[in-house]
């Protein structure tokens, strides 16, 4: 057989046939090779006809799909066998593989959380929306990522941002008050240090406590953000949305060493530098909460 192709090819290169025709004895030889195999030979094949504007299921060789895949047709015959197909314009099978080369992703199949993946083809990677998305309450700010305190293998968890600023612009309270146990500025402190401010400074109207007495969406469980949280809404201020280019609070009071008592981190969202400033300034206040 292989003998007999070879030859027919060489007879139609002798003969001066168009290029197309000797690629259309190769393409039958590759068929071959792949019938020998027990692959199919033929596949039915989703179409976008340009000239009518319209799509309609063809019968195609194997060997043409690479083509026809470039020209933004669909395979319908379930080539990697998990069942379904990807969703076509032809309306045939079992629709909505997002993968068709991989049987482990379909909408059949668990999502696998933390990975970075869409396995069950419903959109989300890991089953959470886009950043800025709805979410739990306000917007998807941040999700942790690994080497990320907070992050946990297998699992997804981060920052929501409430959708609005508070209304107007507020002290950080307890000017010249040691608030040590508020001086944390990793991801994840934002809860810890609002809830040992709100303890430890009686003062009404501060950020802290403002954050705290939230109940948004049935949410009540909002915090004013640390340094590094506050960092990552400004990262992704864009996406969450509503923010100002004003300066807004964190919950981290400065190191000891860096006047204290006085000052707390606070960030502008115009440069994005953060810098030490007086706890009677006013700035802008965006609450968080976890998930
Ligand atoms: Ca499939
Ligand atoms: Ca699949
Ligand atoms: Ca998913
Ligand atoms: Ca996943």
């Amino acid at each position: 057989m292989r003998k007999i192709l070879l030859s027919l090819i060489a007879g139609l290169a002798i003969t001066g046939c168009k290029k197309e025709m000797v690629a259309e004895q190769v393409n039958q030889q590759v068929d071959l090779a792949a019938a020998a195999k027990g692959a199919p030979t033929k596949i039915d094949i989703c179409h976008f006809d340009s000239r009518k504007n319209s799509w309609s299921v063809k019968t195609i060789n194997l060997s043409q799909w690479p083509d026809h895949a470039s020209h933004g047709d669909i395979r319908l015959d379930d080539a990697d066998g998990d069942g379904y197909v990807p969703t076509n314009s032809c309306g045939i099978g079992q629709m909505g593989d997002c993968n068709d080369n991989n049987a482990a992703i379909n909408p059949g199949t668990t999502e696998i959380k933390g990975n970075g993946a869409d396995e069950n083809c419903n959109g989300m990677v890991d089953d959470v929306p886009a950043i800025g998305a709805d979410y739990q309450g306000g917007k998807l700010a941040y999700v942790y990522q690994p080497g990320d305190p907070g992050y946990i293998e297998g699992e997804v968890h981060g920052i929501i941002a409430a959708a609005s600023d508070l209304a107007s612009i507020y002290n950080w309270g307890c000017y010249q008050a040691d608030l040590q146990e508020a001086e944390q500025t990793a991801l994840g402190t934002g809860k810890t240090n609002t809830e040992y401010i709100v303890t430890a400074c009686t003062e009404s109207s501060i950020a802290a406590r403002l954050c705290a007495d939230l109940t948004i969406n049935g949410f009540d469980d909002w915090y004013l953000p640390s340094k590094d949280e506050l960092n990552k809404l400004y990262i992704n201020r864009e996406s969450i949305g509503g923010f100002t280019n004003e300066p807004y609070w964190s919950s981290s009071q400065l190191d000891p060493s860096q006047l204290a008592e006085n000052s707390a981190w606070a960030q502008f969202f115009e440069s994005g530098s953060q810098f030490s400033a007086v706890k009677y300034s006013v700035n802008k206040v965006r609450a968080i909460r976890y998930f």
